[in-house]
This record gives structure tokens, C-alpha cells and sequence, in this order.
């Protein structure tokens, strides 16, 4: 068993990043069925999310996405956020709801698509210069939806044209974090579709640009934890995007689905080091909220991120090492699985008791009113949501 305040301390230190789009109404491609109290801007948004930040102790900043979260002034959202107990995080670009990125943004065969494609980015980044945001998350719906529609390896080249444009525009701090994901919009190729796409891209361009492994981005049955020990045996594992899935991108609460999926992916990240700020990996939910309570929901998300890392901070180190290295089979899979099957609750309630904070985030936010507040002070106005 480790030592319980060397647990308690890493996940003292560790942060979850929050998406602003979480807070908005958002659906299917059948119905979004649409909410009271919803956001109707970034700043309200923001308000949301530090609710969020306020019960969980652990949520300190929200990702927004350009140009759902569009604002006048990104040094007033910036600041909006501090006074609210947060900060703007992540900033997401968005090349995927424009009519001319039919047959994709900055892979499209039509220069003048790809420069509209480019100038977005770098716009995002003079976004991440006024809100002092680190962290530029590319993700490309881009693609074909059947064989001959264009030259996959062409494609590739204007990819990597673009990410090397957006590279040498970062400050010195600032990264840009590539996602992929399988399939959808596009459903023959997509452009980024797997970590050796997205790790190949990244190591032509230098140390700024990092991989993001979304959850929901994976073909059945993929073992995640192994993509993530590669790209951190690479030092390329920039960040995660966390959400649950049964089928396909279903975009639920993170650990909803399987949550010992998120424990061992979260074992591979705390047996090297990299769950601490400093280890320079993002930890992000990416989710949808369809049918449910928006804030209480992101709140039960970020409790079932923690729980897993309780559970992955759980595992002996130093008697698993040694069941490995002795062959025992048995015994190494008996110290993981006793870590996974300790219920972590308890601990989590007395360190936030600790910190000042409700034992239960959960119920804590429920009986804080402000769920009811919001609904009868946003009146009017538009909802926000996707397709801005
Ligand atoms: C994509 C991907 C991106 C997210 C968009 C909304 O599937 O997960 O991270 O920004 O959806
Ligand atoms: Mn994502």
C-alpha cells in the first residue's frame, strides 16, 4: 500500500481542465434537446465552470473553442475568468463549420480554402497571446469519403505545410496539441485518423507540438493505455481529451462507460510521473451533455477522473516491480486489480474535507441554489451552443 499523503498530495496538484462547450446545449444529429439557465455567451460560460472548480477543488480552468466562444475582448474573458477563480485554458480551433471546408480546411485541395484554414489557426493563437492561454488543440474533421476523391499522401503535405506555419508562430511557452480521431465527418480516410499520423506530424515539427489522445477516438478493443505509454516513452503525450464511449464518439461522462479503462490508462501516466502539472500533459474532458444536468454533470466527470487516479496512485510500485521482474504473473495482475477495487470515496471526501472543500461535490452543488438561479436570471438571448 503507498503512502497515504504522498497519494493525497498528487492529487492535491493535479487539474482538470473543463470544455466551455459542455455548458452550451448540444445533441445529436437528431435533436438537441435544449436546457433552461444554459450559457449564452463565453463569459457566462465561464461562470459555469468555475461552480464547478468551486466544489471539486480541482478544475481551475476552462478550454474554449474559437468561434463557438467568441468575445470583443479575449483580455476581458481572460479576466472575467480570474475573477471568477479561474482562467481561460486551451484554446480550440474550429475549421470544421464553414461551408468551405466541404472537402476539408488545411488538407483541402483548393489553396484558397487551406490560406481561410491557416489564418483561423494563427488567429487562435493571437487568442492564446491575449488570454495567456499555453496550450492550441488542432483537430481536423478533414478527409474523403471514397477511394480516388483526392491523393491521401498530398494531403498529408498540405497537412504538414499548415502545422509547420502554425509551429513557427508560437511564443516561446505556447504548444499546439494534435488530436486524431478514427473516423467521422469523413468516412473512407481521415486525414489524422491514429496516434502514428499525429506522432509522425508532431516529431517533423519540434518539442512545441504534442499529441492529444481523445478517449472516444479509437477503434473498438484498442488498447489506449499502450498509445499512451508510447507518447510518453516519446515525450510526446501533449494532453487528453476525456469522455466516455459505448459505441462510437458518444462523447458521455468521462469513466461512465469503463471506468477500468480510465484507471489503467491512468496507471501508465502515474507510473511515469506525468500527472503532476509539471509533467506537462493536459488532462481535459471533451464532452456533450445531452440529456443531463450540465454542471452536476461535468462535476460527477471530474470526481470519476480523480477516482481513477486514486486508484492508479493506489498501485505498490515497488512490490509490482518486483512481481515483474520474479515472472509472477499472478501477483502482478493481483496488486493492480487491488488498487483498482479499493473504494478510493472515502479518501477523496477527507482531502477535500482538508481543503476546505464538500466532501460530495456532487450534492454540495445541488444544494447550492445556483442551478435554480441561473435558470430564473437567463432569460432571453440565445442559448449557446454548436454551430455558432
Ligand atoms: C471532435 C474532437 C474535438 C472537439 C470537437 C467538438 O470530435 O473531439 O476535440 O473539439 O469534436
Ligand atoms: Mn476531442
Amino acid at each position: 500500500m503507498r503512502d497515504l499523503t504522498a497519494v493525497k498530495d498528487a492529487l492535491k496538484n493535479h487539474q482538470i481542465e473543463l470544455p466551455s462547450w459542455a455548458f452550451g446545449n448540444s445533441g445529436t444529429r437528431f435533436k438537441v434537446f435544449g436546457q433552461p439557465g444554459v450559457p449564452r455567451n463565453a463569459f457566462e460560460k465561464a461562470a459555469d465552470a468555475a461552480q464547478v472548480h468551486k466544489h471539486t477543488g480541482v478544475a481551475p480552468s476552462m478550454a474554449v473553442h474559437i468561434p463557438w466562444d467568441k468575445v470583443d475582448d479575449y483580455a476581458q474573458l481572460a479576466s472575467h475568468a480570474r475573477d471568477l477563480g479561474i482562467r481561460v485554458g486551451t484554446v480550440n480551433s474550429n475549421v470544421f463549420q464553414d461551408d468551405d471546408y466541404k472537402l476539408g480546411s488545411v488538407c483541402n485541395p483548393d489553396p484558397r480554402v487551406r490560406e481561410k484554414a491557416l489564418a483561423h489557426l494563427l488567429e487562435c493563437v493571437d487568442i492564446m497571446d491575449a488570454t495567456g492561454s499555453r496550450d492550441l488543440k488542432l483537430w481536423f474533421a478533414d478527409g474523403t469519403n471514397y477511394p480516388g476523391q483526392d491523393d491521401i499522401s498530398a494531403r498529408q503535405d498540405r497537412l504538414a505545410e499548415a502545422l509547420a506555419a502554425v509551429y513557427l508562430r508560437l511564443g516561446p511557452d505556447q504548444r499546439m496539441l494534435l488530436e486524431y480521431k478514427l473516423f467521422e465527418p469523413s468516412f473512407y480516410t481521415t486525414d489524422v485518423p491514429d496516434w502514428g499520423t499525429a506522432l509522425v506530424q508532431c516529431q517533423a515539427l519540434g518539442p512545441k507540438a504534442m499529441v492529444v489522445v481523445d478517449t472516444g477516438h479509437h477503434a473498438p478493443g484498442v488498447n489506449i493505455e499502450f498509445i499512451v505509454a508510447m507518447l510518453l516513452r516519446a515525450g510526446k503525450l501533449g494532453g487528453f481529451d476525456f469522455n466516455s464511449r459505448f459505441y462510437a464518439d458518444d462523447d458521455l461522462m468521462a469513466g461512465a462507460a469503463d471506468p477500468f479503462q480510465l484507471f489503467r490508462i491512468m496507471v501508465e501516466v502515474a507510473r511515469k510521473q506525468a500527472l503532476a502539472p509539471s509533467g506537462g500533459v493536459a488532462f481535459m474532458l471533451d464532452q456533450c451533455h445531452n440529456i443531463e444536468p450540465r454542471i452536476p454533470g461535468q462535476i460527477r466527470s471530474v470526481m470519476n477522473v480523480q477516482e481513477s487516479i486514486a486508484k492508479a496512485l493506489l498501485v505498490d510500485g515497488e512490490a509490482l516491480a518486483s512481481a515483474q521482474r520474479a515472472g509472477d504473473v499472478l501477483e502482478a495482475n493481483a496488486i493492480v486489480m487491488d488498487a483498482y477495487n479499493t473504494d478510493v470515496r472515502p479518501l477523496l471526501a477527507d482531502l477535500r474535507e482538508e481543503q476546505g472543500l464538500p466532501r460530495d461535490p456532487y450534492r454540495a452543488y445541488l444544494a447550492s441554489g445556483y442551478g435554480e438561479r441561473i435558470i430564473a436570471e437567463r432569460v432571453g438571448g440565445t442559448a449557446a451552443g454548436w454551430g455558432a
